[in-house]
């Protein structure tokens, strides 16, 4: 008896804590409360017909068995089809009569290769689309339909993404640490591959397929020839093997110099006819082996790494020699625009579109150019890159940071789908008023045949993938945002939640105001009014501006500050640098005045008195204060907020982000208290009456060190 009841004990456990580890994401299925909606969702639901034999559809199949038998506690209904009754049918529409005759060929147009149709009406459903890849899609939103507890009596749904390469970017080393990755190591087991294929990758892919994602650069942007050696393009097809029924696509990066490291060549020129041939027999080496391989992706003469100007060739010419290696089998070329040189003096804001601007038109049809969000490196606010707007003649792919680098790292619950919004919503103003960033990615600017936008994953082998709970939803928005840019912040944070935690609408409104106004809260009290890159050198945790012992300057964080005793920020008006006449004249217009620049950016653009009076009527110095006491304080708000929720949530996830706000709290304070102590030393002004003193001296602060932190 004793013995039964503590194996019953040990039963509950295990299978509490694994329902509350967070692994499920937001295919957390479960069964949908409410009578009315249950019994609406299980009349609509009767008599599925899938129809199809591929693998993408067995995939269609298994999740819709996964979802339903949980969603509407399906164990008595049978799912099997029947002949005689059918009136819930998901397929490709050539695949019967019935769908052709529900959908229309415009419609059937619109979807195009990716997209998809629902329709339904009481009684009847379809989901349809051109291809297998695209019913897969449709069956994911139909799922979320359900899950987010929508009404599904008279749908009539018609879409395709806006963009077509769909990529996550990992920056996983072949050892599996993983660059700036705070989710413990990377997911790609390379020593256990090709043989072992963890669950994992599959239900990775899952994952991905439920956004929309539908390509995947499995190594680290600072590259190692190895994984293009033969034993390692092993182990990338097994893992593409798993890959390609949830219609994505393996890419990889490629080191410039692999003709030497791995080909025996002695140089990497290329316009050498040799290294023109290895780069075109592992092409072939690779599609042999991976037919749908997507291409690679190229980090060259930046940091470090090798690329053609080690030749004096250009950017163009590196990234051409790849493309008419790949062109036979319609792989493409990513080549990042990401570059700045330690030789160079010029402020690195300039220094990509210097580099890259010229060269619009060089490249071949098979690039594409992959430009960060801003100009620096995904900082928690920045100006849009001035390369968006300045290429009209390349698609350019934009690159977000899904893990949280300079925006908190791993203990930070900070939703960056705003972040992503500010920029993609920015007028570059490069062929008139509304040429937004937007537009230009996603091609339809300029009528580019290619499109697409890259995200640095967050994800690692932590139990819930991304560390912070909250951070997958980073990891989902970025998905959403690929398929349709035009989706809120807002709608993104709503389907998360209801999707990952549950449809309680109190705990829905409260959570999501949270996660709307988290970014806002982190960049008051890290970077307000426009500073950046004032974070510790080398593992970027933390706050460090008084750093200036680097031997590049641009390493150094009082290069982006320049706080003196007259003020503090980067002039980079014409004055300054003159990064600003990279903009289009408009843009300039908009930020070239201290006294009517946006104060988001004011520190970005200009170097301002400390006695500046802002748009508040504080002066500059009383401003600043105000931000870092404001974010540091909305933190704490955000504690009382989750601790007023904790009903809602399961206990694990409940403590889990409860003592990461805690945490969050401290380093906020610790931002505050070590910027404003160290930037006093130059405005020489008091901290605002009313506002509680720094607890420790500025010589405190600076003395922290974290050798050890993660993502290093
Ligand atoms: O943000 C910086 C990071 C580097 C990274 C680099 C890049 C992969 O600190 O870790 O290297 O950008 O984007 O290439």
């Amino acid at each position: 008896m004793k013995k039964a009841f503590a194996l019953l004990c040990f039963l509950l456990f295990t299978v509490s804590a694994w329902a509350d580890n967070g692994y499920d994401l937001w295919l957390h299925y479960s069964k949908v409360t409410g009578t009315k909606l249950l019994r609406q969702y299980r009349s609509q639901i009767v008599s599925p017909l899938i129809l199809g034999t591929s693998p993408t559809i067995q995939k269609v199949r298994e999740e819709f068995r996964k979802a339903i038998t949980v969603l509407l506690d399906n164990t008595t209904t049978s799912l099997e089809p029947s002949q005689t009754r059918t009136v819930f049918m998901v397929g490709v529409a050539a695949a019967a009569p019935h769908f052709t005759n529900a959908v229309t060929a415009a419609e059937l147009k619109t979807a195009g290769s990716e997209g998809y149709i629902i329709k339904s009406k009481p009684g009847q459903t379809y989901i349809t689309a051109n291809t297998d890849i695209g019913v897969l899609y449709g069956m994911f939103h139909y799922l979320r339909l359900l899950q987010t507890h929508q009404d599904i009596t008279h749908l009539n749904i018609v879409t395709a993404p806006k963009l077509q390469l769909r990529l996550l970017n990992h920056w996983d080393n072949l050892n599996r640490t993983v660059e700036r990755g705070y989710a413990g190591c990377s997911i790609w087991d390379w020593h256990k591959l090709p043989g072992y294929i963890d669950q994992r990758y599959i239900d990775y892919a899952r994952a991905n397929a439920s956004i929309g994602i539908n390509g995947t650069v499995l190594n680290n942007v600072n590259a190692n020839a190895t994984i293009l050696t033969a034993p390692y393009l092993q182990k990338v097809k097994a893992l593409a093997d798993v890959f390609r029924p949830y219609g994505i696509k393996v890419y990889l990066t490629a080191r410039f110099s692999s003709p030497i490291e791995i080909g025996g060549l002695k140089t990497a020129d290329p316009l050498n006819g040799e290294v023109q041939q290895f780069w075109n027999n592992k092409a072939k080496e690779i599609y042999e082996l991976i037919p749908d391989f997507g291409g690679f992706l190229v980090k060259a003469n930046s940091e470090g790494q090798p690329g053609p100007q080690d030749y004096h060739r250009t950017h163009a010419d590196g990234a051409n020699m790849l493309a008419t290696a790949l062109e036979p089998y319609h792989g493409v070329v990513i080549w990042r625009a990401f570059v700045y040189a330690a030789e160079n003096p010029v402020d690195r804001h300039k220094q990509a579109y210097d580099d890259f601007a010229p060269l619009d038109e060089k490249f071949k049809s098979n690039v594409l150019v992959q430009v960060k969000n801003g100009a620096i490196d995904f900082m928690p606010r920045e100006p849009f890159h001035p390369l968006f707007g300045a290429m009209p003649n390349t698609p350019l792919m934009m690159e977000f940071q899904i893990t949280q680098e300079y925006t908190g790292q791993g203990t930070s619950l900070v939703y960056l789908a705003p972040l992503f919004k500010e920029t993609l919503e920015s007028d570059t103003y490069c062929k008139g008023k509304g040429s937004t960033v937007a537009k230009i990615i996603d091609g339809t600017l300029e009528g580019h045949h290619i499109s697409g936008m890259a995200g640095i994953s967050n994800i690692g082998s932590d139990m819930n993938w991304c560390g912070h709970p909250f951070a997958q939803a980073n990891w989902y928005a970025y998905g959403r945002l690929c398929w349709d840019h035009e989706l809120s912040s807002d709608t993104i944070a709503e389907e998360w939640l209801r999707m990952t935690f549950g449809n309680e609408n109190k705990f829905i409104a409260t959570a999501k105001a949270m996660m709307l106004q988290s970014r806002e809260t982190m960049v008051e009290y890290m970077n307000p009014m426009g500073l950046h890159h004032i974070m510790g050198t080398g593992n970027h945790y933390g706050p460090a501006p008084w750093v200036s012992d680097q031997k590049r300057p641009e390493w150094n964080p009082v290069y982006y500050h320049k706080a003196d005793s007259a003020g503090i920020g980067f002039d980079r008006t014409a004055t300054g640098s003159n990064a600003l006449a990279q903009y289009f004249p408009p843009v300039q217009q908009q930020w070239n005045d201290m006294k009517t620049c946006d104060e988001k950016y004011l520190l970005w653009f200009h170097h301002v008195p400390w006695t500046f009076i802002t748009k508040s009527g504080r002066s500059l110095w009383n401003e600043l204060c105000y931000h870092y006491y404001h974010g540091a304080e909305n933190v704490k708000a955000m504690q009382q907020t989750w601790n007023s929720l904790q009903a809602y949530v399961d206990a694990e996830q409940f403590s889990h982000v409860k003592q990461l706000l805690a945490i969050q709290y401290d380093e906020a304070v610790w931002w505050r208290n070590a910027c404003l102590l160290y930037f006093q030393t130059f405005s020489k002004m008091p901290i605002p009456a009313g506002y509680e003193a720094p607890a420790k001296t500025l010589a405190y602060y600076k003395s922290l060190r974290f050798p050890f932190a993660p993502g290093n």
